[in-house]
């Protein structure tokens, strides 16, 4: 069991080609546990929060009409020093510059259609995490 965690949404390109098994089998694979896991369509208001920090941003617009497009898979995974960890496992945003064997360079189409988010603090995971989930729903 650990007591650290991160936020992870796999996006809906990936869930809808098909990729989610494969993702999860990598993150199974990268060590993580699976702490809490659902299935949901995200509202615009509910994306446009949750990116908040991008709002007025160029590619703000187009980030919020493809994260509603249509569903994602929400997590909150465990492992030591899970957010550092899990940044590795995905690799850059861009996934022309993600190292090979990363999630984001196996599935990821452009930078905006990048498969995956994992969170990039653990004060900020813990914010989505709670986003997301109540404690009912956590197993640790
Ligand atoms: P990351 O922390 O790797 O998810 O990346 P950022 O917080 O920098 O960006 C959040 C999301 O905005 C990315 F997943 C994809 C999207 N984005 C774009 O669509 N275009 C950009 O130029 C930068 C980010």
């Amino acid at each position: 069991m650990y007591s650290d965690f991160t936020f992870s949404i796999i996006k809906p390109n990936a869930v809808r080609t098909g990729k989610t098994g494969p993702i999860l089998a990598m993150i199974n694979e990268g060590g993580f546990e699976i702490a809490a896991m659902r299935m949901v369509k995200l509202t615009i208001p509910q994306a446009e929060s949750f990116y908040a920090v991008h709002k007025g941003k160029p590619f703000f617009e187009g980030l919020i009409e493809f994260m509603t497009s249509g569903p994602v898979v929400v997590m909150i995974l465990q492992h030591e020093n899970a957010v550092e960890q899990f940044r590795k496992l995905i690799g850059s945003t861009d996934p022309a510059k993600a190292e090979p064997g990363t999630i984001r360079k196996t599935f990821a189409v452009s930078v905006q259609m990048n498969a995956v988010h994992g969170s990039d603090s653990p004060e900020n995971a813990i914010v989505e995490a709670n986003f997301f989930f109540s404690a009912i729903e956590r197993f640790h």
